[in-house]
This record gives C-alpha cells, structure tokens and sequence, in this order.
C-alpha cells in the first residue's frame, strides 16, 4: 500500500492539485486548512482513511441496498465479526430474453453471479467452490487485496480444481463500484458470463444517500442460431448484448419515485468492447470511477458515458423528469440481437419472392431490410427456434424496434411502490402527433401530401437514391 499511496501524494504534488484532495472531503477543514496537506495522500482514492475498527456494516442501518435489476445480491452470514460468502462456480442454463436461452457459466445458479454488497472497514471471507468441467479462480477487479487473494491463477494462488473449494479473506479498505470475474482461462469462462459486481459502500458518505442505487453490468455474447451455447472464441462479432445478462426486452425497468435521487453503477465486463451507455431525459453526473470518488468539482456531467471493458463509471441524477425514458448503448448493433450482421444491403431493393425462393433451401433465411430493418421484430415472422432475431417490444405507442443492451427508466409522480408502474400517460399536450392541415398550412405555409412517401423506392430522388434495383 505504502508504494501505492506515495504515488498518489506524488501525482498529487506533481499535479499541484491539492484543491483536489480537499474536494473529496475526506479530509477535515483543520486538517487541511487551506493549505497544501502534509498528507495529501490520506484525501485520495477511496482507500479507508481513518484505520478505525468498525462492526461489520448493517444494510439499512450502514448503508442503503443496491438494486440489481434481473439479479440479487449474494447473502451473507456474520461469524465472529466476518462477513462470510459463498460463490459457487457452475454451469447454468440462462434465459437472455423470453425465446432465447444459452448454457453459460456463473455463480449459485445465476448469470451473472449475485452482487456482493459490503462496507468499507468490513472483513470478508469468500469461499468459491468449483462445479465447473475446468479449472476457474476469482479476481476481485480494483479491489487493493494481499497479492495472494488477487486470484490470478498461476501468478497469485493455484488453480481451483473442479470439486475443490477455496478461501479467499480479506479486509475491505476501500468504498466504491468494483467487480469480480474468473482469472482463469479468461476468455472461456468470461465469454460464458463469470462475472459479478461487488459494491462497498463508505463508512463515512459524502453525500446523502440515493433512494434508488442500482447496479448494471454490461457483457456481450456470440451465441449462434441453432446453437445452446456461447461460443467463447468470438473475437469481434458478438450477436446478444446484455444489460445483466439480459437483452431488452428482457431486462427489467429501473423504477424511480419523482424527487428520487438515482445512482446507477455501471460495470463493463465484455469481452472486447466498450459502452457508451446514454440516458434519455435527463443529465447525470460521473461521481466515481473505477471505484474512486470524483471529487464534486471534479463531477464530469452528461447524458452519456463511455465505459471501457474493466472500468466502472457511477452516475447520479435526481429523477425530476416524469415518463419513461429510454436508457441504451449508443453503438446501434448494440442495441440488436442475432439478425445476422452480415446481411446484404437490402434497403430501396424490391426482392419479390426471393425469401420464398431461397428459404426453401435455408431454413430461416429472410431478407432484411427492405425499407430499413425496423419491421424487422414486428412482423412476428417465424424465427429458428431458440433465437431472437431483432426482437423488439410492444410499447404504449407502437413498436419499439430496440433489442440488446436497451432498458427503460420510469419515473414517476405518486408512486407507491417500485414495481414496473406500466407504460407512462403523457400529460395534455406533450405527446408527439400528427399534424394536421391547418396546422401545417398555418406554419409552413403548406401540407405535404402524405401520398408521396407511399412509394419510396420508385419516388425517392437520385440524390438519396444512387441504386438501379428493383427494375
Ligand atoms: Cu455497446
């Protein structure tokens, strides 16, 4: 720790940035007294400050639970002032979205593992037991551990063995969003979905409490039509893109009070690419990375933000916004399921009984995209079994044509609950409409005959319209 933390008090004083460590507000006003601090180091990072001793953190008491949406918390028993938790490393057959389910590897039955939920200060105690048909080991990703408990198979501890069960035990001296993942045969067994977040909460919060805190962890899988199973040497071309193992519309709304104040922790955990995860509605601001606090300052605010694979980004907003707000990685094939991105470039193009002609010999081939791909869930065309093709979902206002790593925020006024309050009732006057003839003659001096889109392909003029098909 000591190299560690002379690191920071250098980068602190290289960078003259003591303003910094005095934003964070782990230091105290005497302490630090507007001057540059003896120990600038003891404002940084979110390592436990105050070397105290505290009783092992209460939820509700110590700190508020998060939420995992689609997912749990891992429980655990105290024992003599040790908090003691149990992985069990198996295989489990996960359900992605109603229609497509995959044999993946996880933890006590679930994809991902559970989250683990402690407090700054508490002792730990994991046991991981090994069902899988190969050797695994866990890695507490940020987590600053004894390097025997950093669970690098080979480098840091041996192989867990199928059958075996270890033991890793530690102090938690840190707060903040951090994960856990396999270290073993990585890209098998995180492409199958060995992964969890672990959350700390601080001893001594900075802020208030949010009322809502959730937890999202994002993956990415290649998972074949045809097949039960994901296949792990995929390198670039992932087909399901999961919210907590889940592709929209399978994943669960985050269901907010108005006035709320939310949190949501993002973790990135696919195997090759990163997120740039995007809100709708409202501005958050990014008050943690990789675990350590921002300071206020500091807070870069927005309505995306990029999570690269290993990172977490927290953000925070206040729910004052009422209505159902769409909240996605904003890499459009992340937000699609397995139609096959390797389709030709059907749109403007006029294929007649092509799909007849050719699914006579290709069992489930379709054409795609005539007039773009957006029909392509809705028109409930017969898909392989065990596939989600596009997918989509029924709204309150049509279709919605988004698959993957799309979930929905909903907030509302006079909630009592936070079950899914359903789809949201625009208010007079805020819902987008048709407009009519004497709206559109009064303000842009004409109407656009609607007659005129009914043809696109014959219709569309050469500047859009480069292509001869369809003749
Ligand atoms: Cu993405």
């Amino acid at each position: 720790m000591i190299s560690r933390r002379k690191f920071f008090s250098n980068a602190v004083a290289a960078a003259g940035v003591a303003a910094l460590a005095t934003a964070t507000g782990s230091m105290s006003r005497a302490e630090s007294g507007g001057q540059p601090s003896e120990h600038p180091e003891n404002a940084i990072g979110s390592d436990q400050t105050d070397q105290q001793e505290y009783p092992p953190g209460e939820p509700g008491k110590d700190y508020t639970p998060v939420i995992t949406p689609n997912g749990s918390t891992l429980p655990f028993k105290l024992l003599r002032g040790t908090k003691i938790f149990h992985l069990i490393a198996e295989e489990v057959d996960h359900e992605f979205a109603p229609g497509l389910r995959a044999y993946c590897w996880g933890f006590n039955g679930q994809v991902h593992g559970p989250t683990i939920e402690a407090v700054e200060g508490d002792m730990v105690r994991i046991y991981v037991t090994n069902r899988l048909p190969e050797n695994t080991s866990i890695h507490w990703h940020g987590l600053l551990v004894p390097s025997g408990m950093d669970g690098v198979a080979g480098l840091s501890q041996k192989n867990i063995e199928p059958g075996e069960t270890y033991k890793y035990e530690f102090k938690l001296r840190q707060h903040g969003t951090y994960m856990y993942h396999s270290h073993s045969d990585d890209m098998t067994q995180i492409a199958l979905g060995m992964m969890g977040m672990l959350v700390i909460h601080p001893r001594k919060p900075n802020g208030p409490r949010p009322d809502r805190d959730f937890v999202l962890m994002s993956s990415e899988w290649r998972i074949d039509v045809g097949t039960r199973r994901p296949n792990p040497i995929e390198m670039t071309d992932f087909n399901v893109l999961t919210f907590n193992a889940r592709a929209f519309p399978g994943t669960a709304p985050l269901v907010a009070k108005y006035g709320d104040r939310v949190r949501i922790r993002f973790g990135n955990l696919s195997p090759m690419e990163h997120h740039p995860i995007h809100l709708h509605g409202y501005y958050w601001k990014v008050t943690e990375m990789d675990g350590l606090p921002v300071s206020e300052l500091a807070q870069q605010p927005g309505n995306t933000v990029l999570v690269a694979v290993g990172q977490t980004r927290v953000v925070e907003f206040v729910a004052d916004n009422p209505g159902d707000w769409a909240m996605h990685c904003h890499m459009t094939h992340h937000t699609m399921n397995q139609m096959g991105h390797n389709a030709p470039n059907l749109i403007g193009v006029r294929p007649g009984d092509l799909a007849k002609r050719v699914s006579a010999l290709l069992p489930g081939y379709m054409t795609m995209g005539e007039s773009g791909m957006g029909d392509m869930g809705e028109m409930g065309m017969p898909v392989p079994r065990n596939s989600i093709p596009m997918l989509g979902a029924q709204g309150k206002h049509g279709y919605i044509d988004m698959g993957g790593m799309f979930t929905i925020v909903k907030v509302r006024e006079n909630l009592t609950n936070y079950d899914d309050p359903g789809w949201y009732e625009n208010p007079p006057g805020t819902l987008a409409g048709l407009a009519s003839n004497e709206e559109l003659q009064r303000d842009l001096g004409y109407a656009p005959a609607s007659h005129e889109m009914q043809k696109p392909v014959n219709n569309m003029p050469r500047d859009h319209m480069d292509m001869n098909h369809g003749g």
